[in-house]
């Protein structure tokens, strides 16, 4: 077999951050850049020999040529065979079905998720484990490890692979099968839901506009909404994948998905509008007049679970970010189930799934999913979404507001600063580290701090730690303010600072978001310094 061994250098920055490897793409592009990663995530694994492989990515720029040396490379080092998307597509959420539905030992996930696309934007390679979920820092770091010293790689010596006929061949001794990338997901998502009924309320003049950004969820959105439940075609907008996203930055958020808030939020426009990200596993959910705060969104899924078919036994428990808003836990508390709070970042929820001890989880960042994959899953907290109107027979606002009556409002708002200068940035998060002994007790106007550390997760199940995941100050009552940096970006350093205040009184529940979060915002400012060490008046984004 034409396996040829290549002489190579390492490089020192293949440090996987929140979720992959993420970059620009003219430093993939170096010579070796993707194949010393893609080598080091198959030096750090064992016992796949003759074992399944899944790949696909989000279609953004540079998918196809990584996917055809992913795939070359992984024939070369002995997997039996590779099952890759059609036209080199999977989303992350279809990603982990399959690895899971066709017991894969692994895959590889080519994405950089909702970064913007294109020969000078992000590119990311991403490894997942057999139970279709982010590989855990044990993994990570072997990967990271590895890079460091590397000083050759193996690929198969053959032409490249068609990616855009479905069928199966066999490629330097290993079997290579390109797969329909949407079929089995949506069969997945017609197992949990309840299609007649939301189809039943499409077809009843409910409108529904999926916003897919250019990006991935296209092709899975259309045969979910158009094809399956009967919604006029158009519903999807932006709804073929390209490499640059049509000039689309796809962060389903208020800043990137505007124009689809605007259109549902218009007299005449749509009922509900849900806007993904470039990999499929975010979500933005607005009803009319009303837009759902990712962290309310997790809490009132989970509320409502029991009226999807996949759930009607009832939830585990529920698992959310550290710095997502505390309304889910109100809701486990009554439903008299588990809550667990973990670092950021989809793979501490891994774990808790598999060992059956949440159902729902959810982030902050627009991502909800459950134990149906081992992502978070965007289409999926849509059709969640649309089953509960569908049941309910409420709109989104009356649901929203009703759920805050019953449990009290979380106001809730993240604020980024990008693209600060790295030094700044790690200097304003030691300069709070150090001030965390002295913060319980000192009094902010009428907010006095009840406790403050950085935040670190003891894994219940594998008894792993992670320090260092976010400063957390909390204040009496209930509100608290968050800071921590991005493991994302691909320049200079985002600073988040997520702040939230519970408002138990309905009579309060009308309030503008960040007026009602003025104080904290000050508070925050005031600990951190933030304006003057990162030397900006106001945040980049806030969300
Ligand atoms: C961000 C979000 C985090 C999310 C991660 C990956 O990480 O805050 O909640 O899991 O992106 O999302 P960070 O480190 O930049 O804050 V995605 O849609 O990239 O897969
Ligand atoms: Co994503």
């Amino acid at each position: 077999t034409p396996i040829k061994t290549v002489a190579t250098t390492p490089y020192q920055d293949q440090k996987p951050g929140t979720s992959g490897l993420r970059k620009k793409v003219p430093v993939f592009a170096q010579e070796n850049y993707a194949e010393n990663f893609i080598q080091s995530i198959f030096d750090s694994l064992e016992g796949f020999e003759g074992a399944t492989l899944v790949i696909g990515g989000d279609g953004r720029y540079y998918n196809r040529e990584v996917i055809q040396k992913a795939i070359k490379m992984a024939a070369a080092s002995g997997f039996g065979k590779v099952m890759v998307g059609q036209g080199g597509i999977l989303s992350t959420p279809a990603a982990s079905n399959i690895i899971r539905k066709y017991k894969a030992f692994g895959g590889i996930i080519l994405s950089a998720s909702h970064n913007p696309g294109g020969p000078t934007e992000d590119f990311g390679i991403k490894y997942n484990i057999g139970n279709g979920g982010p590989a855990p820092e044990k993994i990570t770091d072997a990967i990271f490890a590895r890079t460091k010293v590397i000083d050759e790689y193996k690929i198969a010596d053959v032409a490249d692979i068609d990616l855009d006929a479905v069928g199966s061949f066999n490629l330097a001794g290993m079997e290579v099968e390109v797969i329909d990338p949407v079929a089995d997901y949506a069969d997945l998502m017609e197992d949990l839901f309840d299609f007649s009924s939301i189809r039943a309320l499409i077809a009843s003049g409910f409108n529904v506009v999926i916003d897919s950004m250019g990006a991935v969820t296209g092709p899975y959105a259309r045969e979910l909404l158009e094809n399956r439940l009967g919604a006029p075609e158009g519903s999807v907008r932006n709804a073929i994948p390209l490499p640059d996203f049509g000039g689309h930055h796809p962060d389903p958020n208020l800043v990137h998905a505007k124009e689809l808030y605007d259109d549902v939020m218009s007299a005449s426009g749509p009922h509900f509008g849900a806007a993904s990200d470039g990999d499929g596993d975010r979500n933005m959910v607005v009803g009319k007049g009303m837009f759902v705060t990712p962290s309310d969104s997790l809490a009132i899924i989970a509320a409502n679970a029991t009226v999807a078919p996949g759930y009607a036994a009832g939830i585990a428990g529920i698992a959310r970010s550290m710095p997502t808003s505390e309304a889910a836990d109100r809701v486990a508390e009554k439903l008299g189930i588990g809550m667990y709070e973990t670092p950021t970042g989809w793979k501490f929820f891994g774990n808790l799934l598999d060992a059956g001890k949440a159902t729902i989880c959810g982030e902050e960042s627009f991502g909800t999913g459950s134990n149906h994959v081992r992502e978070k899953d965007g289409l999926w907290a849509v059709l969640f979404w649309l089953n509960i109107l569908a049941a309910r027979n409420e709109s989104v606002a009356e649901i929203v507001t009703k759920h805050w009556a019953e449990y009290g409002r979380n106001y809730y708002s993240r604020h980024d600063y990008e693209e600060v200068d790295s030094d700044a940035a790690n200097g304003l998060i030691a300069a709070l580290r150090e001030k965390l002994p002295s913060l319980p007790g000192q009094s902010f106007g009428a907010l006095k701090v009840a406790s403050a550390d950085d935040f670190a997760y003891h894994d219940p199940i594998d008894g792993s730690e992670s320090k260092n995941q976010g400063i957390r100050v909390l204040f009496e009552g209930g509100s608290r303010v968050v800071f921590r940096l991005s493991g994302t970006g691909t320049s200079g350093a985002t600073i988040r600072v997520y702040v939230e205040r519970y408002e138990p009184d309905p009579a309060k529940h009308g309030m503008e978001t960040q007026s009602a979060l003025a104080d904290l915002i000050a508070v925050a400012d005031e600990i951190s310094e933030l304006k003057k060490r990162s030397g900006r008046d106001a945040p980049t984004v806030i969300t």
